[in-house]
């Protein structure tokens, strides 16, 4: 019975000198209308820098749609929880490291791999975004305590794990327009990365996101999902590197269809998003932990595109 889960306290707990786990839940909370966004924050509990190896999804089904984790140098407020679809996840840098949602199971991250974190890294605080669907659960006004436990080291990872994200900053869908295509391109200029997952994110109007790496002409895929699934991150297709002078390329595929306006980027549920996520991991010699790419990409790149990235995905 999660009634009670407020009192408990859920300190960090030591393992070893270099081990520990961090529990984050939320501070038995009551949703107060279903699709709620709620956030709760939380300072990486050591001074040093440490790498979360493993993340233990607590989470009620019935009442939980679905949970990301951030790595945020200031979050957005200082309450036990907040409204985050309201007034925001973090003050500025924030950055995604895990997705939980239903009937999709989180990868593991590889061994020697691990998200670095701490006042150093520059992500001092965890913030955790927990979207509530359906509250009919909450009708016996029971507390919600959903959230994660982080598995932790203060050991050098010989990797380090990281987000590259690709978003459309400027896509316009036109109403009732059968298909627009969101196209997002970038030159990678930095030292190799390993992708080993992917996460896609629209709203209402997405049907399928693609992303690729292109090397000498050649398009390799990454990872292809419709963006109405859960929105977890999947493993990618195949084992592949991305290197310096490849180029990582995503199309969204929206939909106008039902729509009386213009549809515009932005974060309400009316509006749209195209978001590719690519989680890798990287030699911590040369680490990146956050790349991102804006840039629509050329006209002639997208015309060599394959054909799947078209191909809506039934759900
Ligand atoms: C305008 C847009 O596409 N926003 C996305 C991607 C995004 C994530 C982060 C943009 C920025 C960020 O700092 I983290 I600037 C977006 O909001 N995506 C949502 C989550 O908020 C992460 C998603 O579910 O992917
Ligand atoms: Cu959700
Ligand atoms: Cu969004």
């Amino acid at each position: 019975n999660s009634g009670s889960c407020v009192s408990k306290p859920r300190p960090k707990v030591f393992q070893n000198s270099h081990n520990f786990s961090v529990d984050l839940r939320m501070p038995g909370v009551i949703p107060a209308t279903s699709d709620t966004y709620l956030c709760m924050a939380s300072p990486v509990p050591t001074g040093r820098d440490a790498y979360i190896v493993d993340f233990i999804p607590h989470a009620n089904m019935n009442t939980v749609h679905h949970m990301l984790l951030f790595g945020c140098r200031i979050p957005a407020s200082t309450s036990s929880s907040w409204d985050c679809g309201k007034n925001g996840i973090c003050k500025d840098e924030s950055s995604v490291m895990y997705a939980w949602a239903r009937n999709a199971p989180h990868p593991e991250l590889p061994k020697d791999v691990g998200f670095k974190v701490g006042q150093r890294s520059g992500l001092p605080y965890f913030v955790l975004q927990i979207h509530y669907g359906d509250i009919g659960a909450f009708g016996d006004h029971h507390r919600d305590c959903s959230g994660l436990t982080l598995t932790m080291t203060t050991k050098p990872q010989p990797f380090i794990a990281g987000i590259y994200l690709l978003m459309s900053v400027d896509t316009v869908i036109l109403p009732g327009k059968k298909v627009t295509n969101a196209d997002v391109a970038c030159d990678y200029t930095s030292y190799p990365i390993y992708p080993f997952a992917f996460r896609t994110h629209t709203h209402q109007l997405g049907k399928v996101v693609s992303g690729y790496r292109v090397r000498d002409g050649k398009w390799t895929l990454i990872g292809r999902q419709s963006p109405q699934l859960p929105q977890a991150f999947y493993p990618t297709t195949k084992n592949l590197n991305i290197k310096y002078g490849d180029t990582v390329a995503a199309r969204c595929v929206f939909t106008g269809e039902g729509r009386t306006t213009k549809t515009y980027i932005g974060s309400t549920s009316n509006d749209e998003m195209c978001n590719f996520y690519i989680m890798y991991y990287m030699d911590r010699k040369h680490s990146e932990p956050y790349m991102s790419c804006v840039e629509p990409g050329s006209k002639e790149l997208f015309k060599h595109i394959p054909a799947e990235a078209n191909v809506p995905i039934p759900v």
